[in-house]
């Protein structure tokens, strides 16, 4: 019905489960025939953007890639979506302002997942080492994370399922006529 690209950019802490939501949403929408296309740091930093770390300024510049290039996946149709820690609300901004310029819709989702739990589940290993000293920089430990002020969806992911937060973002396409 009238379905338009859009880009849905998930932000949250390592380990929050960013990825996991958008796998699950990508999944339900291209079962519905609608394509969709997942962007992560596994995706993205291991080619476009291998010349970047995690420094501030690496950071700006990771997003401000990713932003553009979804901007043309949303351009062409397609539902971009985007799990990138994305901590500062500049870069956040930015990703928004580089959509809203094209006239394309863009919604931040925050995956809000308490540092404590992202931290007992270390999926990758990556807080103990961040609490050895062994990873310099690791967002949460010793370096920020600015919390969204106004994202289009907060999703709780403590006492409710990957689906469950799908869901939500689902409901805020459908909402938004994009679905
Ligand atoms: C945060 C780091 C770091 C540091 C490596 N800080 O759980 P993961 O492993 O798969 O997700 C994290 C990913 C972050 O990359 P992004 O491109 O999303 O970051 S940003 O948006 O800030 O540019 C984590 C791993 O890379 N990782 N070092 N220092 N996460």
């Amino acid at each position: 019905r009238g379905f338009r690209g859009c880009t849905v950019w998930f932000t949250g802490l390592s380990g929050a489960g960013k990825t996991s939501i958008s796998f699950e949403l990508e999944a339900y929408l291209v079962s519905r025939g609608i394509p969709a296309y997942a962007l992560d740091g596994d995706n993205v930093r291991s080619g476009l953007n291998k010349n970047l770390g995690f420094s501030k300024e690496d950071r700006e510049e990771n997003i401000r890639r990713v932003a553009e290039v979804a901007k043309l996946f949303a351009d062409s149709g397609v539902v971009a979506l985007c799990s990138f820690v994305s901590p500062f609300q500049k870069d956040r901004e930015l990703a928004r302002q580089i959509h809203e310029d094209a006239q394309l819709p863009f919604f931040e989702v925050f995956v809000d997942t308490p540092l404590e739990v992202c931290e007992r589940r270390d999926t990758k290993g990556l807080y103990k080492k961040a609490r050895e000293g062994k990873i310099k920089g690791f967002t949460g430990i010793d370096q920020e994370y600015e919390i969204p002020t106004h994202p289009d969806i907060s999703a709780r992911t403590v006492g409710s399922s990957v689906v469950d937060s799908m869901m939500q973002v689902v409901n805020l396409l459908v909402d938004k006529n994009l679905l």
